[in-house]
C-alpha cells in the first residue's frame, strides 16, 4: 500500500512521516534551511504481516502544489494533516480537492499538533473538518488526534494504517505495466535508475520497457519494490527500476514520463474527458480556456474545448476535449487535475474517456453517444455499449491498448462479448456477433434486391454497396471483408463489381425483344461491315441513344465488341476475322500479311478493314510493323471462336479480355462497359 500525505504548509506532515518511519524526508539543503518541504519525500515502514507500507510526503506550500499532484497520483490511502491549533487552511482545501478529483477513496484525517489544542478546541476543529470532508471521497473518514511532540496518537495511527493495509483491495497485477516516473538519477556502479508508482500491471527483471512519450526502449536490469530488492514490481508498489540499453542515462527519463510495456506506447495530445469544476471557482470555464494539465507526474499546457453549448459552471461536471501542447502517455480512466494557466490555483479535474478524440465532429449526437459508452468504467460494459451503437464497430487492439488491458483480460473480453473480427491485416475492426450477422444478411439482401431490379447489370459497385450497408465499414476493411466472402463463395467479385455467385447478366424482356430485332442486322452477309449505331437506329426506328445503350449492354455480356466508336461487331464475327488473319499469316512464309490482303478477304472496304486491324492491334492480337502485321500467338486466345461453355458460364465475361489481371490488379477499376473501357491485361 502507498500512503500519501496532504495538508496545509507546516501542518506537520513531514514530522508525522518521521514519527511513523524514523525517516526525515526533508533532505534538500533548501528544505532544511527554510524548514519547509519543497519536493516529494519517500519513506517505508514494515507491517507486522511482512508487507511494507510506502509513504509519499508532499509539500504544503502553495508554490509546490504541482509536486503534491505528482506525489498524490497512484496513492491508495491519504493522511490529511490538519493542525489542531489552526484548523483547515487554504492548501487543506486545495489538497483535499485534488485527492477527491484523483479518486483516492481511503484515508484518515490527522488532527496534528494535538498538544497545542485543548479538548474543546480539538472538538471544534473536528466539527469543521467533518463539514469540509463531507461530499468528498474522504466523507466520514476517521479523525485521529496526533502529536509528534508528546507522542499522542502515533500508535493508534500506526495501527489504523496496518489495518487499512490488510484490507487494501489491491487490484494486484491487473492490466499492463505502467509506472509514473517521479525521479530519474544515476547511481555509481549501477547506472540509470527511475523511481515511481506502478499504476497498473507488473514488471519483471529483463523485461523490455518503453519510456513514453519519448519512445526510448530499455531493459529492466534490476528492481527495488517498496525499498526491497525483488524480481517483480507490481501495481500499487513504489518501484525503482535500474534501466539498461543503448543511450540510457539518467537523462533518458524525467519526472512526468511513464515507463510502460512497449505495446502501450501510443502518446496522444487530444483527449476527451469528464471535467468537474471546483465549487469554489468564481468563474465558469469557457471555450478554449488555457490551463495547466497534471496527469500522473506530468504537467503540460493545454486548452479546453467544450463538448456542450454552455460554459462549465463551478460545482458542475461536463464533457470536454483537452488539446495538449505536447503528447503524453495516458490511459483511459486515468484522472487528471487542471490548474489555472497563470494563477497558482486548482480549477478542477476529471477522468480521461477517449485518448483518440476526433478533431472534427467531436460533439455530434453519435460522438456524444460514443463518449457516454466510453465513460463506463468497466471495460466489458464500455465495449459492449460501444459495439451496440453507431458506428457499431471498434478497433479492439486500440481499445485494449488505451485501457492498458493484459492479454488475459483481452481474451476474456473477446470471449464474453463474442467479438467478431472483420478485415485483414490493415484496418481490422471488431463488431459484435449480432452486428456481424446483421451485416451479412443485409449485404446478401442488398445484392439480391439489386440483381432483381437490374438483371442486366453485372453487380453492384463495391463502394455503393459499402455506403448502403449498416454498419458502414471503412473502405479498406470492407474490401478485405468482401475478398474473404468471395473466397468462401458467399459473393463473387468481378473487378469492382460485387454480385451474388448465382447471378448472371440477363437482358430485360424489353431489351431482349430489341436485341432480337438488332442482332440479324449485324449478322449474315454484311457481318464484316455491320451498320453503325445510327444506321441500326434508323433500320429499327428506335432512338439512337437506346440502340447505343443496348449495344453497350450486349458488349458487356460478350455478345458484341465495339471495334470502333459506335461500330459494333458480333463476337463470333470478331472471332471469324481473327481466324482469317491467322489463315493469312500462316499462308505467308514470314507470317506477315498486309491490310490489303485482309480487306480483300473481308470485302468491307479499306477504312473498315483498317479499323478492325487497329482494334486487334490495341488488344495486342496483331503486331504491326510498317504496312505489315503478324499474329501474336500469346493473344490469340482472346478472340478464339466462342463455344457453348462461354455462353452458359454463370455471368462471367465471355472473353478473358477485361478480366482483372490477377497479380497486377489491372482491370480492377470500374468500367462502364465495352472492351475499350477496360485496361488491357499485361
Ligand atoms: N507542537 C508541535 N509542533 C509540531 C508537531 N508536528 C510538527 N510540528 C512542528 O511544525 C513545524 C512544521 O512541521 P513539518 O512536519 O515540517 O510540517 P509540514 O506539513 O511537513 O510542512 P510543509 O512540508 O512545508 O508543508 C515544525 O517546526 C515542527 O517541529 C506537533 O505535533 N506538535
Ligand atoms: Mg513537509
Amino acid at each position: 500500500m502507498i500512503i500519501g500525505t496532504a495538508g496545509h504548509i507546516d501542518h506537520g506532515k513531514t514530522s508525522l512521516v518521521r514519527a511513523l518511519t524514523g525517516v526525515d524526508t526533508d533532505r534538500l539543503k533548501e528544505e532544511k534551511a527554510r524548514g519547509i518541504s519543497i519536493d516529494l519525500g519517500f519513506a517505508y515502514m514494515p507491517a507486522p504481516d511482512g508487507s511494507i507500507l510506502g509513504f509519499v510526503d508532499v509539500p504544503g506550500h502553495e508554490k509546490f502544489v504541482h509536486n503534491m499532484v505528482a506525489g498524490a497520483t497512484g496513492i491508495d490511502f491519504v493522511l490529511l494533516a490538519v493542525a489542531a491549533d489552526d484548523g483547515p487552511m487554504l492548501q487543506t482545501f486545495e489538497h483535499l480537492a485534488i485527492v477527491d478529483l484523483l479518486g483516492v477513496k481511503r484515508g484518515v484525517v490527522v488532527l496534528s499538533k494535538a498538544d497545542l489544542a485543548a479538548r474543546p478546541a480539538r472538538e471544534e476543529v473536528g466539527r469543521v473538518i467533518r463539514q469540509v470532508i463531507a461530499g468528498t471521497t474522504l466523507a466520514g473518514a476517521e479523525i485521529i488526534p496526533v502529536s509528534t511532540v508528546s507522542g499522542e496518537g502515533i500508535d493508534a495511527l500506526r495501527e489504523h494504517l496496518f489495518d487499512a493495509a490488510r484490507h487494501a483491495d489491491r487490484l494486484s497485477a491487473r492490466g499492463r505495466f505502467r509506472l509514473a516516473v517521479d525521479r530519474s538519477f544515476s547511481l555509481a556502479g549501477v547506472g540509470a535508475v527511475v523511481t515511481g508508482t506502478v499504476l497498473s500491471g507488473s514488471v519483471n527483471v529483463d523485461d523490455r520497457v518503453t519510456i513514453s512519450p519519448r519512445g526510448i526502449v530499455a531493459r529492466v536490469r534490476s528492481i527495488h519494490a517498496q525499498n526491497r530488492v525483488t524480481t517483480t514490481g507490481r501495481s500499487g508498489e513504489r518501484c525503482a527500476l535500474n534501466l539498461a540499453g543503448e543511450g540510457i542515462s539518467k537523462d533518458a527519463a524525467a519526472r512526468g514520463d511513464i515507463v510502460l510495456d512497449p505495446s502501450l506506447h501510443a502518446p496522444t495530445d487530444r483527449i476527451d474527458a469528464t471535467l468537474r469544476v471546483l465549487a469554489c471557482e468564481k468563474k465558469s470555464i469557457g471555450q478554449w480556456t488555457p490551463v495547466r494539465l497534471h496527469h500522473a507526474a506530468a504537467e503540460v499546457g493545454a486548452h479546453l474545448v467544450l463538448l456542450a453549448d454552455q460554459p462549465v459552471e463551478p460545482g458542475t461536471e461536463a464533457l470536454v476535449q483537452v488539446v495538449l501542447d505536447r503528447p503524453i502517455a495516458a490511459a483511459v480512466g486515468d484522472r487528471y487535475i487542471l490548474r489555472h494557466a497563470s494563477d497558482m490555483r486548482t480549477i478542477g479535474g476529471g477522468r480521461f474517456l477517449d485518448l483518440r478524440a476526433p478533431a472534427r465532429k467531436r460533439r455530434t449526437p453519435v460522438r456524444l453517444g460514443q463518449l457516454a459508452a466510453c465513460a463506463l468504467e468497466d471495460p466489458a460494459q464500455a465495449l459492449a455499449a460501444l459495439l451496440a451503437r453507431a458506428p457499431y464497430f471498434v478497433d479492439f487492439s486500440a481499445f485494449a491498448r488505451d485501457r492498458a488491458l493484459a492479454d488475459s483480460e483481452r481474451e476474456t473480453l473477446a470471449r464474453e462479448l463474442a467479438l467478431v473480427q472483420i478485415g485483414a491485416s490493415t484496418g481490422v475492426i471488431t463488431v459484435s456477433d449480432l452486428v456481424s450477422k446483421r451485416l451479412e444478411q443485409s449485404l446478401l439482401a442488398t445484392l439480391a434486391a439489386f440483381h432483381a431490379d437490374n438483371p442486366d447489370l453485372p453487380g453492384l459497385a463495391m463502394e455503393r454497396l459499402r455506403l448502403e450497408l449498416e454498419p458502414r465499414l471503412p473502405a479498406p476493411t470492407f474490401a478485405a471483408h468482401l475478398r474473404g466472402l468471395a473466397q468462401t463463395h458467399v459473393v463473387a467479385l468481378d473487378g469492382a463489381w460485387v454480385r451474388l455467385p448465382q447471378h448472371s447478366v440477363k437482358l430485360t424482356p424489353a431489351d431482349e425483344r430489341a436485341w432480337t430485332r438488332v442482332r440479324p442486322l449485324l449478322a449474315g452477309d454484311c457481318r464484316f461491315r455491320p451498320p453503325r449505331v445510327r444506321d441500326v437506329a434508323g433500320l429499327v426506328s428506335t432512338p439512337e441513344a437506346d440502340v447505343r445503350r443496348l449495344m453497350k449492354l450486349a458488349a458487356r455480356m460478350g455478345k458484341v465488341d465495339e471495334v470502333a466508336h459506335d461500330h459494333f461487331f458480333l463476337r463470333e464475327t470478331v472471332a471469324e476475322m481473327a481466324a482469317i488473319m491467322l489463315d493469312l499469316a500462316s499462308a505467308a512464309p514470314n507470317g506477315q500479311f498486309t491490310a490489303a490482303q485482309f480487306r480483300d478477304r473481308l470485302d468491307n472496304g479499306r477504312k473498315v478493314a483498317i479499323q478492325v486491324l487497329e482494334f486487334f492491334d490495341r488488344h495486342g492480337v496483331t503486331l504491326r510493323r510498317g504496312e505489315r502485321r503478324r499474329m501474336n500467338k500469346h493473344r490469340l486466345d482472346l478472340f478464339r471462336k466462342p463455344t457453348e461453355a462461354d455462353h452458359s458460364s454463370s455471368g462471367r465475361a465471355a472473353s478473358p479480355v477485361g478480366r482483372p489481371g490477377f497479380k497486377s490488379g489491372r482491370g480492377r477499376e470500374p468500367v462502364s462497359g465495352g472492351f475499350d473501357s477496360h485496361s488491357l491485361p499485361p
